[in-house]
Formats: structure tokens, C-alpha cells, sequence
């Protein structure tokens, strides 16, 4: 999978050589291409915001760089049909089914805005063209960033996990918390190591008791009495 991000902060993107992803990146599984937006601009403060009309606080990314930017990355790869990921905190909810479908993909374009946000016609231009897989704004949370960065590692890193060879084979991904199947889209119970008893707190006694049919049953109450406390959300 190919996935290019386009930032004013390209530094902010240097985790993703790191760690997990960073691995994926080395072994040629992920192939992550960083931008700077303001390489797409021509005037001597190379602007790349503007106000905005109507009025109100704060600025608006212009559809001028970044419109030049996503075609000139566009052209790079003219045997494969890219998605255009805009996150944002008015988009659809990233949530696990979005990462597991957004995995399937052969090449994801992240366009990080920063200030109020991106000209609404660049998303609306690139949902219209048949040269592009679609467009998809996407919401990692219910809170306000400074911009799209932090929201992109997140989403290269959900996604990035489930590409095949990048988990180990005892880590797979579907016990996670929210995958469908064998945990129901439920919250992860609690998990213990040794030492079987730390400063006065033992593990519970049926996960030391080699019980494997005992073991499943405790966890997965543990998992449903955790999700209608803390996600009752999530219970059908
Ligand atoms: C937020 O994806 N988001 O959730 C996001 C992207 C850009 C700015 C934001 O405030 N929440």
C-alpha cells in the first residue's frame, strides 16, 4: 500500500518512521511519502491560507496549492486509483470498520489542513473525478486539534497494522478491542503478567488456573460488564 500525506508540518510526520509502522515502512509493506503543501506555492511568503468569506475567526487553506499538489501526486502513480482522506473534525467517524476498509486500498492521499480548515471545494472537485477512487473526511474524535497531523498518525497507524505481514503471527489483529468476531465489537477486558501478586493486588484466580474453557468465560463477562460501563455505545 502507498499512502502520501500533505502537510504544512512535514516534521510532524516523522513518527511514522518509527516503532510498528516504521517497520512496515522499512520492509517495503508500506510505502509513506511525506509533503510539504507549500512546495505547490509560487509567491515569495508562499501563502497557503487566506480569510474567509462570509467572515469569522481564523483562516481557510486555499484550493490553489492543494489542488495543485494532489494532482502533481496524482500523476506519480498513473497505474493506480488513490483515496483522498481529509481529516477533520466535521467528517464521518474513523472508527475500526473505516481502518479495516481503508486497508483494502492500494493507495490512501491524507491532506492534513491546518488553521479553520480546507476550501470545501477541494474535497467537492476530488469526489468528482473519475481519476480518484473518492474522498472520504474523515473525524478521528470528538475534540478540537490544531490541525489534521495528529490525526493522520493515527490513521496511517490503525490502518498500517492490519496490512498482512505487518502484525506479528501471536498479535493478530482480531482480538482487538472493537474488531468484529470473537470479541463482538466489545471492549478489551483487563490483562495481567507476573508477579501473581503486586503490592498487595493478586491476579484473578481462574487466569492462573489453566482452565481454558474457565479463562474465555471470565473474559469475555469481564469484556461485557467493561463495555456497559464505560461503552454502553457499543452493545447492540
Ligand atoms: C480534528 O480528525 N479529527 O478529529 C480532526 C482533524 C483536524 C482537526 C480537528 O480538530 N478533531
Amino acid at each position: 500500500m502507498r499512502i502520501d500525506i500533505v502537510s504544512i508540518f512535514p516534521d510532524y510526520l516523522q513518527p511514522l518512521r518509527l516503532s510498528l509502522i516504521g517497520r512496515a515502512v522499512d520492509s517495503g509493506i508500506l510505502d509513506v511519502q511525506v509533503h510539504d503543501l507549500r512546495a505547490w506555492t509560487h509567491d515569495r511568503h508562499r501563502t497557503v491560507d487566506d480569510t474567509p468569506y462570509g467572515g469569522g475567526p481564523g483562516m481557510v487553506m486555499g484550493p490553489v496549492p492543494w489542488g495543485e499538489a494532489l494532482d502533481d501526486i496524482r500523476d506519480r502513480e498513473p497505474d493506480r486509483l488513490p483515496v483522498l482522506v481529509i481529516p477533520t473534525p466535521s467528517g464521518d467517524p474513523f472508527v475500526q470498520a473505516r481502518a479495516v476498509e481503508l486497508a483494502g486500498r492500494e493507495w490512501i492521499v491524507i491532506a492534513c489542513g491546518r488553521y479553520e480548515g480546507i476550501d470545501a471545494r477541494v474535497a467537492r472537485h476530488y469526489a468528482g473525478r473519475a481519476d480518484w477512487a473518492g474522498v472520504a473526511e474523515l473525524s478521528i474524535g470528538d475534540y478540537v486539534l490544531a490541525g489534521g497531523e495528529a490525526a493522520a498518525l493515527v490513521m496511517v497507524e490503525a490502518i498500517g497494522r492490519l496490512l498482512p505481514g505487518v502484525l506479528g503471527n501471536d498479535a493478530s489483529a482480531g482480538d482487538d478491542s472493537f474488531a468484529p468476531g470473537e470479541m463482538d465489537g466489545m471492549l478489551e477486558g483487563p490483562v495481567f503478567t507476573k508477579p501473581p501478586a503486586w503490592r498487595g493486588l493478586a491476579v484473578p484466580e481462574v487466569l492462573v488456573g489453566g482452565n481454558h474453557g474457565a479463562i474465555a468465560a471470565w473474559r469475555a463477562e469481564q469484556a461485557r460488564a467493561r463495555t456497559a460501563a464505560r461503552r454502553p455505545d457499543l452493545l447492540g
